[in-house]
């Protein structure tokens, strides 16, 4: 069966996973144990009338998993990026690893999603606009860009990330994943 491939990346503890897991249930629990290999899951999206399936390659963000990502971007069809929106003090590291992946060949001109998550957090509202400056310069060449910022604490917010999702479906129609 033909399936839409996501890969889901970031650093350690942007909440990647429990993002992952709040947009397949619509709940997220506190304390989800560090991803060490890819954890890959089903999402399934109601588009019109039509299923689509999903599998959400979530990655491991730890620094010495981040060399085993190119599995993940390698034939997807779009790319779900998370920063946690709070914690400033890692925006550099967070830009150099987004560019790592953006500069590969294999992430060539798949459409990226970026969230600005744990919006939630009063940190996170006070770096917003600091936030949106330093990152934005690195996401317009060459791909479609969907800029949203997320918590899990807010479904809508969640629901933004599944329509952004379905906009890229409905572009990408001509591209079939590679089941
Ligand atoms: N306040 C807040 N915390 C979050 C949110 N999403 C995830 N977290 C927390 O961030 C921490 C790291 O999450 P995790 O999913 O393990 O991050 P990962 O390493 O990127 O997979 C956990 O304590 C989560 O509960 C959010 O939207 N808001
Ligand atoms: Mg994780």
């Amino acid at each position: 069966m033909l399936y839409q491939k996501i890969f889901l990346f970031g650093i350690d503890k942007s909440g990647k996973t429990t993002l992952s897991q709040a947009l397949r249930t619509g709940s997220y629990e506190g304390d989800i144990f560090p991803t060490i290999d890819f954890d890959v899951r089903a999402l399934f999206l109601q588009h019109f009338k039509e299923s689509i399936e999903f599998k959400v390659w979530d990655a491991p963000g730890q620094v010495k998993y981040r060399n085993d990502w190119d599995e993940g971007y390698k034939a997807a069809n779009l790319m779900l990026f998370v920063v946690d929106t709070a914690e400033d003090d890692r925006f550099g590291e967070v830009k150099t690893t987004l560019e790592g992946v953006l500069n590969k060949e294999d992430a060539a001109g798949v459409p990226l999603i970026f969230l600005f998550h744990k919006i939630d957090l009063e940190k996170a509202k006070e770096n917003y606009y600091k936030a949106m400056d330093y990152f934005k310069p690195t996401l317009i060449p060459g791909r479609d860009v969907y800029i949203l910022h997320t918590s899990v604490k807010d479904q809508r917010t969640l629901d933004d990330v599944k329509e952004a999702i379905a906009i890229i479906v409905e572009k990408s129609r001509l591209r079939p994943a590679s089941a």
